[in-house]
């Protein structure tokens, strides 16, 4: 039998933190709030909650990095909505901003959540935050499970067993 290890979006006693950038807040603002809710439906307390607002999507890795490198949570998840316009900053922000919340992640072993939506029209974009399907939430259930995930790879599992040397 293979070992296997599987976590469920469990919030129960689990701080997060929410980095949220501010630029498209009427839709930024909607992913934060099915980020909350999903936290609090899956069991977690407003207090150990944080929510931090930066300018736009560009800044969503530092914040990231520096909440993620605090330790002080299981997880972060970023929050940004960029709509694609006549100009390359859309390209520049979008792969930069992708870019730099995995950094943020890898670099400090926390999960970071990629709650940025990258669409190429306001009504896409509004598609993916109706209260049916709402990125915020979802962002947020995947870095409860993988801060679930990580828990349970920290060292709390059996040691593979060593090879003999023949
Ligand atoms: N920031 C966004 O979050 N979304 C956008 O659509 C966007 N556009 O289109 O420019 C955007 N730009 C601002 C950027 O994130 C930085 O805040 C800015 O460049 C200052 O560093």
């Amino acid at each position: 039998m293979p070992k296997v290890t599987s976590a469920t979006p469990d919030a129960d006693g689990l701080a997060v933190a929410i980095a949220v950038a501010r630029f498209n807040h009427y839709i930024t603002s909607r992913l934060l709030e099915g980020a909350i809710e999903a936290f609090l439906d899956k069991g977690g307390s407003e207090n150990d909650l944080h929510v931090v607002h930066v300018p736009g999507a560009f800044e969503l890795p530092l914040a990231a990095k520096k909440l993620a490198s605090s330790k002080k949570y299981a997880a972060v998840v970023c929050l940004g909505a960029v709509i694609r316009g006549d100009t390359p900053h859309f390209e520049y922000v979008c792969a930069e901003t992708a870019r730099g919340i995995m950094d943020a992640s890898r670099k400090t072993d926390v999960p970071v959540a990629f709650g940025v939506l990258t669409t190429d029209t306001t009504e896409q974009a509004l598609a993916r935050i109706s209260p049916r399907s709402n990125k915020g939430a979802d962002a947020m259930l995947a870095a409860l499970e993988m801060a679930n995930v990580m828990k349970q790879l920290s060292g709390k599992g059996k040691v593979a067993k060593k090879r003999r040397k023949r």
